[in-house]
């Protein structure tokens, strides 16, 4: 038996990845830029048996469905073509974060899972590798491989900035612990097949993309920020076209306190992912004058707080499990 641990956080995308190109690989249509959490994590153990027949995934305790359990298989199987394997492997992953519903949990699940699988079937792959494994699983999870500021352009993913260039925090608005209508995936096929506003959000996304970056690079909190909610808005803008809608009316409420403190001066902004949880991006000297509004809105069940973290690494790997 040949094993290996993992743990990988989640990561938001201040920038949008939504839609995909044509053709095989999962590939982004359009350019992303994301900041890995710390503080929520995924860990992930796979182990290569021999005594098993066929992959088993086991899910925060429970033993997982047959269709994610057979996402993951497609991920070992290019493991097990590139190392020469035949084995199947158990794999037990636990998130310590709501699972499916917006946060980003198939991200820090795909990163742990590729990293583990890897090192458990002896590849030495450097983290580059790694992260285009896991995109092919799940594209948001190439990101989650890196710390700090993470951009994913076309195949490549690749940090951009250290977890300390701005002195950011997301205040993640938790509005239910339940698990997401619609996958990203499906949301994503509607909104490129039925969205009027789909050919826009691909003209105008590479664009917010590239000031984003420009503004993270010098540094500029405010204006990185305020692109991440432009992002948010034209990205769900696409979708809500097509009927595919993520937000509920606790997410509209936090939307509402964020942009009402906004207009008192304060600054917060808001983005919003595949699910009703909003995240509130502010400057750590302001999380004070912030969350409280934020308790207090209806429909907020708690607030995590998280700040810019580390990327995915191996915990540890051994011939034995
Ligand atoms: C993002 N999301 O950039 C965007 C914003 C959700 C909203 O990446 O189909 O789970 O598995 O590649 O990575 C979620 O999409 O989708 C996502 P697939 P993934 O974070």
């Amino acid at each position: 038996m040949r094993s290996a641990i993992a743990i990988a956080h989640p990561n938001i995308a201040l920038s949008k990845y939504w839609g995909k190109r044509a053709g095989v690989g999962n590939v982004p249509a359009v350019p992303s830029l994301s900041v890995t959490l710390a503080g929520l994590s995924t860990r992930t153990e796979v182990t290569f048996d021999d005594e098993i027949s066929a992959d088993a995934l086991t899910l925060n305790g429970h033993a997982a469905s047959a269709t994610v359990t057979a996402r993951a298989s497609e991920l070992l199987d290019r493991v097990r073509a590139a190392a020469g394997l035949s084995t199947r492997a158990r794999v037990v992953s636990t998130n310590d974060f709501p699972t499916a519903s917006g946060l980003a949990s198939s991200a820090s699940g795909f990163a742990a899972l590729a990293l583990a699988a890897v090192r458990a079937a002896g590849l030495d792959w450097d983290a580059p590798r790694v992260a285009a494994l896991a995109r092919q699983s799940s594209a948001s999870a190439a990101r989650s491989l890196f710390g700090g500021f993470v951009e994913l352009d076309g195949e490549i993913a690749r940090p951009v900035a250290g977890p300390d260039r701005i002195d950011l925090r997301v205040l993640v608005c938790v509005t239910t612990e339940g698990e997401k209508s619609i996958s990203s995936r499906d949301g994503m096929s509607e909104t490129a097949r039925k969205s009027p506003y789909y050919a826009a959000w691909l003209e105008a996304a590479p664009r917010i993309h590239f000031a984003l970056k420009e503004a993270l690079l010098a540094s500029d909190l405010a204006r990185a920020c305020e692109l991440a909610e432009e992002s948010a808005l034209a990205m769900h803008a696409s979708a809500f076209a097509a009927n595919v809608i993520y937000v509920s009316g606790a997410t509209l409420a936090a939307l509402a306190t964020v942009r009402s403190l906004r207009a008192s001066g304060v600054g917060a902004w808001a983005t919003m992912d595949a699910g009703p949880h909003l995240k509130c991006l502010v400057a750590a000297a302001d999380v004070d004058r912030v969350k409280p509004a934020l308790e207090k809105t209806e429909g907020v069940l708690r607030i995590i707080e998280a700040r810019p973290g580390e990327g995915a690494r191996v915990l540890g790997q051994g011939a034995e499990a």
